[in-house]
């Protein structure tokens, strides 16, 4: 255990830092802390899944077609709830509602900030016990008063105040960046504390990992079947062939090719053209995250942070990691686009 006297928790951290920000009065510092809170709520039912009934689903379907898992629901009312409780958010859009949630009592229309967020992704891995996780934009509201709107939320990603991400694998972390770099907090769950482990995290200069499903090859663009071949191609001056992992949960892939160096690619298809991976709430997080830690997230033609949403849960290829790594694949899909 690390002496008390050690650790700088993450409600120490967002305040020291909050001071860097001249005209800041605390609103942003309390929305990260109602995030975090709801997080350990949800890290308790996630741990506990195994023991109770809160596995499998609750037999309907989310926006997306999806079955909704009971914890994909649990997340999403724990998160609505702390979000709506804490009166710096003024409306939500999640992977679970097909609309904005605005919040329109006193006590929230207040709020200068909205939230997009994805509760609980990669929950199709809930059963097999694999690493899932919270992804969450913060963006100023952009409406003069009352309760959010879909035009507070359909922001581009250069617009976000904070991003970040909770990981509920091995041990729980919560990783965010306010534009200032990005720092991980580990949870002690038994003080319920988010310590900071991982402060100023940088994608490592050598990179050896790719991530993506390669079960959909057949209907790749040619210029990411391309990039996958260079990718298993022998040559030790660029570490090739690089190291296949692939999770199937976004935050964990992610996590990992922070951590280790890796490039993760959700591609459009000839199925789908935009891709799977949503630009709200997963794609522009992600993306705000890499940027910081000194990486790249593109469509494979066009920064992803400068697309302008149209709808609230339009999808995007998607491509981060590695400056270099994602430049060369984006090399690959200008020389062969279709
Ligand atoms: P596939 C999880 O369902 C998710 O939205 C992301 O977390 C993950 O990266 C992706 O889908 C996995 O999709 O098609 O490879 O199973």
């Amino acid at each position: 255990m690390v002496h008390r006297s050690k650790i700088t928790t993450l409600t120490e951290f967002i305040i020291q830092r909050q001071s860097e920000y001249p005209h800041a009065k605390g609103a942003l510092t309390r929305l990260l802390n109602d995030i975090a809170t709801a997080a350990k709520i949800v890290n308790r039912e996630i741990n506990a899944a195994g023991l109770v009934d809160i596995l499998g689903t609750v037999g309907k379907e989310n926006i997306q077609g999806e079955t909704q898992k009971k914890l994909d629901v649990f997340a999403n009312e724990m998160f609505i709830t702390a979000l709506k409780g804490g009166g710096e958010c003024c409306a939500i859009a999640s992977e679970e509602n097909e609309k904005v949630i605005s919040f329109s009592n006193e006590f929230s229309e207040l709020g200068k900030y909205v939230v997009a967020m994805d509760p609980l992704d990669g929950s199709s891995n809930i059963e097999s016990n694999v690493s899932i996780g919270t992804i969450f934009s913060i963006y100023r509201r952009v409406t003069e008063a009352g309760g959010g709107t879909q035009q507070d939320l359909l922001q581009p990603g250069v617009n976000l105040a904070a991003a970040g991400y909770v990981i509920y694998g091995s041990s729980t972390m919560l990783v965010y960046t306010t534009g200032k770099g990005v720092n991980g907090f580990t949870l002690d769950p038994s003080v319920g504390i988010f310590c900071l482990s991982h402060p100023d995290m940088k994608f490592p200069s050598s990179a050896h990992i790719y991530s993506i499903n390669e079960g959909n090859y057949i209907y790749f663009p040619e210029g990411v079947k391309r990039y996958i071949k260079y990718c298993q191609e022998s040559d030790a001056d660029t570490l090739r062939p690089y190291t296949s992992r692939y999770i199937g949960s976004l935050v964990a892939d992610f996590h990992r090719n922070l951590i280790k160096g890796g490039i993760f690619l959700y591609p459009g298809t000839t199925k789908n053209p935009n891709g799977k991976l949503r630009l709200l709430y997963e794609c522009n997080p992600i993306a705000y995250i890499a940027e910081q830690a000194g990486g790249k997230a593109s469509n494979g033609f066009k920064r992803i942070m400068n697309i302008e949403p149209e709808t609230l849960h339009q999808r995007a290829p998607f491509f981060t990691g590695p400056r270099h790594m994602v430049e060369k694949l984006e090399s690959f899909l200008q020389e062969n686009p279709e």
